[in-house]
């Protein structure tokens, strides 16, 4: 009990921030660009009995988003601001790799996920989610693919766009997730225009379901509805920054921001409506109520799987199956933002039964979490002078 007390004491100091932070989760305040990766004294003497070595593989990093490992070492990781750089084993930070497509990488918008095809080790494709300039001030996420060539990507396609294209700058979501039965689900969000998710005509809000080449699956629940969109899986979701398979059961995961408290964890099923901002646990920035919300639940709207009542300012997601540390197992790892934490979470089966609040001395906005292939977590933080962390359990 002393270290759960130990670790709570920050966490709550953090909590009064965080319903700033959740919705504005691009913008990190001025001063977490002064501090360094590093524990503080007195951070280090709260280091809790399971302690964990935080190595840093590479710095200098401008708001990193997404980072994938490449099956002959090193890493890709995206920056928000619009490159897409390799990473060396070693932690060399590579020149911008050309032929990203352009991005308006204004509020949330930008640079987002990047996934590696299930075949890459063959075809070499690297997909990328990015907010796509459209006409005027007009913006929509997209998912685009390339052939990765030494320092380029060669025959770059856009695979997806999300209709219709608004002019905020919010809401974007997004990650990439591919199935072992060749299908590529996209996350998004609601763009900052509340309606817009219950509105099937539109991507906003919603999970999408696509081939790998964009087409369409003939079994998406609303192929063939008139007036919806037939790459939509879910909707009535917010704003997805975080998605991954769940890999005892195979089903997608994701998990979305709320706004002022009411952050989720869903396992969007084919077709249903996840409520918002219809339902909710959340309430306006003002402290008003969502205006168009009639409570926590309501028939034909999808609960939370799990919610969270006070918002961490959720982005990226790792389940946790390598036997390496069996402490691990079982676990679902999110990063957050607001809250300047990891998240694990315990499972047992479906249900989540525990929660672990994990490297808050590092007082890092945590933008991505993922397992690598060598057993460890792979984290990258929200900042300008942004990091590729690599952390494990000490190990004796
Ligand atoms: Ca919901």
């Amino acid at each position: 009990m002393s270290r759960l007390s130990q670790i709570m004491v920050p966490f709550l100091a953090l909590a009064l921030a965080a319903c700033d932070g959740t919705d504005r989760d691009a913008a990190a305040p001025a001063s977490a660009a002064a501090r360094a990766p590093d524990a503080s004294a007195p951070a280090a003497a709260q280091r809790p009995a399971d302690a964990l070595d935080v190595e840093t593989i590479a710095t200098g990093l401008q708001h990193p988003w997404g980072v994938a490992f490449l099956p002959e070492g090193g890493y890709l990781v995206t920056e928000r601001v619009g490159n897409l750089r390799r990473v060396g084993a070693d932690g060399s930070v590579s020149a911008p790799i050309a032929g990203v497509p352009a991005v308006v990488a204004e509020g949330q918008g930008g640079l987002l996920d990047v996934a590696l095809a299930p075949d890459f080790a063959q075809s070499r494709l690297v997909y990328l989610s990015y907010s796509e300039p459209g006409d005027g001030k007009l913006a929509g996420t997209a998912v685009a693919r390339g052939r990765l060539e030494a320092d380029r990507l060669a025959d770059v396609e856009v695979i997806f766009r999300q209709q219709p294209k608004l002019d905020t700058r919010h809401h974007f979501g997004s990650r990439l997730v591919f199935t072992p039965d060749g299908y590529l689900f996209i996350t998004m969000g609601d763009r900052g225009v509340r309606p817009t998710a219950q509105d099937l005509s539109s991507h906003m809000g919603t999970v999408a379901r696509v081939r790998p080449d964009g087409s369409v699956p003939e079994d998406n629940p609303f192929v063939g509805r008139e007036g919806a969109q037939p790459e939509t899986w879910s909707y009535g979701h917010r704003n997805q920054q975080g998605a991954a398979l769940n890999p005892w059961t195979g089903q997608l995961w994701t998990h979305e921001h709320g706004p002022r408290g009411g952050d989720e964890v869903n396992i969007p099923q084919a077709g249903r409506n996840y409520g918002w901002p219809i339902v909710t646990h959340g309430i306006n920035y003002s402290g008003q109520p969502i205006p168009e919300a009639v409570g926590r639940e309501q028939d034909g709207m999808e609960p939370p799987h799990h919610v969270w009542e006070v918002s961490p300012g959720v982005s990226g997601m790792a389940f946790y199956d390598d036997p390496r540390h069996p402490r691990w197992q079982r676990s679902l790892f999110v990063g957050a933002l607001a809250q300047r934490q990891l998240i694990r979470l315990s499972l047992d089966g479906d249900r989540v039964v525990g929660e672990e609040r994990l490297l808050g001395e590092l007082q890092a906005r945590i933008r991505d979490v993922r397992v690598g292939p060598d057993g460890a977590l792979y984290l990258l933080t929200d900042d300008i002078n942004g990091s590729l962390l690599r952390v494990a359990p000490t190990e004796g």
